[in-house]
């Protein structure tokens, strides 16, 4: 969510951060505290690195820099620096403990609303930092990032379930089945990322045109039934459907299944947040990496799309040739549009959410996965590093990233737009993530 349209930003901004901070709670109150110090995997922080990084990003943004307030705690600076510490290496560091870092998280917060009251955040104010309330959106971001995170954290833990969610909307009778399995988009300019978007973070901007080629996009993401028939098609033990540095991955790293798959009998079983349970066929495959995306999609005889094609199939309207904030339009996330904010602990059926289609009829693309794109993590043209250079501009350059679109279940909807991007490594597979193809539209198709 963002403050468009808000009636009274400030009040809009303090329920946003209070309603991140329950969630923080929620994720950091549900294991005991030799949960919250461990390290589930080498691929995350401690949860309770997580809680206190959370603070600390609050306290340098909000409290240092916009309140202009002296600081809390410089002295543990150094400690929640993603870039100076390593996940692996932060359990050793001399971290905050659980109470502590409860504590700590708390006596910015208080600080950060007498700032707030204190703060002219409108539209018209000097201070870039503050316009519309920027750096307060990109701190109750920040927060639903980590909160992502260590939802992913949580997946890894072992032991008994503490997390537990409704089931998903669960449509009858094949639902998806009603609809085209891929729709045309034509070729054409449409206007990619955004200047408007009062939240929106820099790699977001500045809105820009981009001519499109003609292509076909999956109105759905692909399922874990059809992964299946990839499984037993053999196309683990096929080197043509991977590239080369795909193949090198899958053997070095033995990949058989996605994450948290295992084999019994006849069937497929998968851990999802401690229960083991039948993998459900009609939901969108979740926990592969790019390269086993990008092999699935040459064995059905398609692409992932790039990031420009799933951003025009996602937002431009043909009709008005404007791109939306949403698929559906201008209006932000509901529960009928989309499955976000960990409202439920697993992404939902395919067909799940019709009223979240785009114009195109491209359906389920905010909310359940992230998508792998064929695309690297590079800037628009135009783009400004703002406020800081560590949050995207010292990652681009290299061919390390792939781009995410469109979030998950995990994904709050703070941190959720259809032009906002994530990026991770190829070889990620413990975040929330699948995918859908697309392919070159052929001359005899568009003619
Ligand atoms: C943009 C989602 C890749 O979670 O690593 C959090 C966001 N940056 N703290 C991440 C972020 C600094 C980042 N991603
Ligand atoms: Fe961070």
């Amino acid at each position: 969510m963002t403050p468009t349209g808000a009636t009274n930003l400030k009040q809009h901004i303090a329920d946003e951060l209070t309603r991140s901070r329950q969630r923080t709670q929620l994720l950091t109150d549900a294991v005991d505290e030799s949960d919250l110090t461990a390290q589930h995997s080498p691929l995350m922080s401690p949860l309770v690195w997580d809680l206190a990084h959370i603070g600390n990003q609050e306290e340098l943004w909000l409290v240092r820099d916009v309140g202009g307030r002296d600081p809390l705690r410089e002295d543990i600076d150094h400690l929640y620096d993603a870039f100076q510490n390593a996940r692996a290496d932060r359990p050793a560091l001399p971290l905050l403990g659980p109470g502590e870092a409860r504590g700590y998280v708390g006596d910015v917060r208080t600080k950060v609303l007498d700032v707030l009251d204190s703060t002219d955040v409108g539209v018209d104010t000097a201070r870039r930092l503050v316009r519309s309330g920027f750096a307060f959106g990109m701190i109750v971001q920040h927060e639903q990032q980590h909160d992502e995170t260590m939802l992913a954290t949580h997946q890894l833990r072992a032991g008994e379930p503490v997390l537990s969610a409704p089931a998903p909307p669960h449509p009858t009778g094949g639902a998806a089945h009603s609809y085209p399995s891929q729709v045309l988009v034509p070729a054409g300019p449409f206007t990619m990322g955004t200047s408007v978007e009062p939240w929106a973070l820099d790699n977001e901007r500045p809105a820009h045109q981009i001519d499109v080629p003609a292509f076909w996009m999956d109105t759905f993401p692909v399922t874990n039934a059809e992964y299946i028939g990839f499984l037993a098609a053999g196309g683990y033990d096929d080197p043509r459907w991977w590239s080369a540095a795909g193949w090198d991955h899958r053997m070095a790293a033995g990949l058989s299944a996605p994450l948290f798959w295992e084999r019994d009998g006849q069937r497929w079983l998968r851990r999802r947040f401690g229960q083991v349970e039948p993998v459900p066929a009609d939901e969108p495959v979740l926990h592969v990496s790019f390269y086993e995306a990008e092999a699935f999609a040459a064995w059905v005889g398609k692409r992932l799309p790039s990031e420009a094609e799933w951003e025009k199939a996602a937002r431009h309207d043909p009709a008005s040739d404007r791109s939306r904030r949403y698929p559906w339009g201008d209006d932000d996330p509901s529960a009928a549009h989309a499955n976000l904010g960990q409202r439920h602990l697993q992404p939902a059926t395919v067909g799940a959410y019709p009223q979240g289609a785009s114009a195109y009829g491209v359906q389920q693309m905010i909310g359940d996965v992230w998508e792998w794109t064929s695309s690297p993590l590079a800037p628009y043209p135009g783009f400004t590093a703002f406020p800081y250079k560590e949050y995207s501009e010292v990652f681009f350059g290299t061919d390390d990233f792939r781009i995410l679109r469109g979030g998950s279940f995990g994904t709050d909807l703070a941190a959720c737009r259809s032009t906002f991007r994530n990026w991770d490594f190829p070889i990620r597979r413990q975040i929330f993530t699948g995918f859908r193809c697309a392919r070159t539209a052929t001359p005899a198709e568009i003619s």
